[in-house]
């Protein structure tokens, strides 16, 4: 069995309550952090364990630490983004579920880096049971000294909200989410100012994901040095991974980074192979905003490398063979997924999240959502195909925020690895919405 981290003692009964949790050595990195460790202290150990920042980009989390403005007496804040709502992914919705104190904890002895003494979780509105699972936790650490006024007879204060989100995809992109919980219409703000400069209300605000916040947890317990020992390379400790789709064991799964992409389809230990039998077609490795790969590229790079869950390994041969880790929603599909319908299916959602802001992405993603309906449904001409690729290319970089590559890229790496599936289309419109592709990829 892999080595448990975030998930250790997740099947334990009670874990989600204070008792429970303090039992199994729950709120010791608080202990350790506000007693023995310096605010500076805390950085410098999240920078040495080398965690990347678990939403989608990867970016170092102690680097966007460090870069938090700290103008004397000017409130800071941290929020953390728990709108999960990437297609595909639900990792932070089953950690928030089943061990809230973790993320609770790591969201206190992360405050206490940053020097924060208000800090936010902002959380999908649809998570209704999450909400109130997380204001529970807030209630009882907070009734057991561990928020509020000088946590631990340290002279620290902390108060933790939640808020339930705005119920839109983009939400969850940060600027966004600092828009929203300021009480208006998600729109995301043009970069830079980095909200580490301006952030919420304007102040200097760290936005981190729930894993990566929860992660602080053991990078404190066991020291960061000890969790960069973990993974592989610039790929460092453990990822939860949400596998979906095809796969005969759904679910979510701690893995430690490096481990083949092979081992995490085919072993028992995780996704136990293709459901029903079924051979494996094509995967979403990191949630439905990433470069799709067909079941070779996914499993052995193009230069025949075993291809391993790390943000270098996914992403080795750029976008003409490799993809990105994103948030590690790992969606796998089986011999009889038709990629047109399911490129489609990702575009509608796009076209239909898109904040409007910027025409390449408002119109783009219309213009793309109208093309595949048509291959999709018989009515598509040969034409077609290279405009998608066209219409793709004009949204990339184009955007205020990554909603406009994450609509391009699933549509641009669909035709580039299943081309000859969106030409059968075109050629058979009257099978068109009915026929399975085989495994002409694998
Ligand atoms: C200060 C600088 N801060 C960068 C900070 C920045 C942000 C972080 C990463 O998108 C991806 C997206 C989705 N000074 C800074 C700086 N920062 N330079 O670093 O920034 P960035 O712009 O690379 O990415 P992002 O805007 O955070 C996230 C992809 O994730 N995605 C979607 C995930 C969705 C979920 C979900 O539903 N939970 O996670 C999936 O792949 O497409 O590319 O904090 O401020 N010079
Ligand atoms: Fe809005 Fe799309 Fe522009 Fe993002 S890229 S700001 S979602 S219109």
């Amino acid at each position: 069995m892999a080595r448990q981290i975030l998930l250790e003692h997740i099947s334990e009964p009670g874990i989600d309550t204070f008792e429970v949790y303090r039992k199994k050595g729950g709120y010791s990195a608080v202990e350790k952090a506000l007693k023995t460790m310096s605010p500076e202290q805390v950085v410098e150990e999240v920078k040495t364990s080398g965690l990347r920042g678990r939403g989608g980009a990867g970016f170092p989390t102690g680097m966007k630490w460090s870069f938090l403005a700290k103008p004397e007496g000017v409130p800071r804040y941290l929020v953390c983004n728990a709108d999960e709502s990437e297609p595909g992914t639900f990792k932070d919705r089953y950690l928030m579920t089943r061990k809230p104190h973790i993320l609770i904890e790591g969201m206190i002895v992360s405050s206490y880096a940053l020097g924060a003494n208000t800090s936010y979780i902002y959380v999908r509105g649809e998570m209704m049971p999450q909400i109130r699972i997380l204001e529970r936790a807030i209630a009882e650490a907070k009734a057991n000294g561990f928020l509020g006024k000088n946590i631990l007879g340290s002279g620290y204060d902390l108060e933790i909200y939640v808020h339930p989100g705005g119920g839109a995809y983009i939400c969850g992109e940060e600027t966004a989410l600092l828009e929203s919980l300021e009480g208006k219409r998600g729109n995301p703000r043009i970069k830079p100012p980095f909200p580490a400069v301006a952030g919420l209300y304007n102040r200097p605000t760290v936005v981190n994901n729930v894993e990566s916040i929860a992660a602080t947890v053991p990078i404190i317990n066991d020291g960061g040095a000890e969790y960069a020992k973990l993974g592989i390379g610039r790929s460092t400790g453990t990822k939860l991974i949400s596998a979906g789709g095809n796969v005969a064991k759904p679910g979510v799964y701690e893995i430690e980074l490096g481990l083949p992409v092979e081992e995490f389809i085919y072993s028992d230990e995780y996704c136990g192979g293709i459901a029903n039998g079924k051979r494996l077609k094509a995967v979403v490795a990191g949630g439905s905003s990433v470069p799709i790969l067909p079941a070779n590229l996914i499993l052995k790079t193009i230069e025949g490398e075993a291809r391993l869950m790390s943000y270098e390994s996914l992403a080795e041969g750029g976008f003409q063979s490799g993809t990105m880790m994103g948030s590690g929603g790992f969606i796998a599909f089986d011999e009889d997924q038709c990629i047109v319908r399911n490129t489609w299916n990702f575009t509608r959602f796009y076209h239909h999240e898109s904040c409007g802001q910027c025409s390449p992405c408002r119109e783009g993603t219309g213009w793309m959502d109208k093309v595949l309906y048509n291959i999709e449904h018989g009515l598509g001409k040969y034409s077609d195909i290279d405009l998608l690729v066209n219409v793709a290319k004009n949204i990339e970089g184009n955007t205020i925020c990554p909603l406009g590559d994450a609509a391009a890229w699933p549509v641009a790496s669909a035709i580039r690895h299943f081309r000859d599936e969106f030409e059968w289309h075109v050629s058979n419109p009257d099978e068109s919405m009915t026929r399975n592709f085989g495994l002409a990829h694998y």
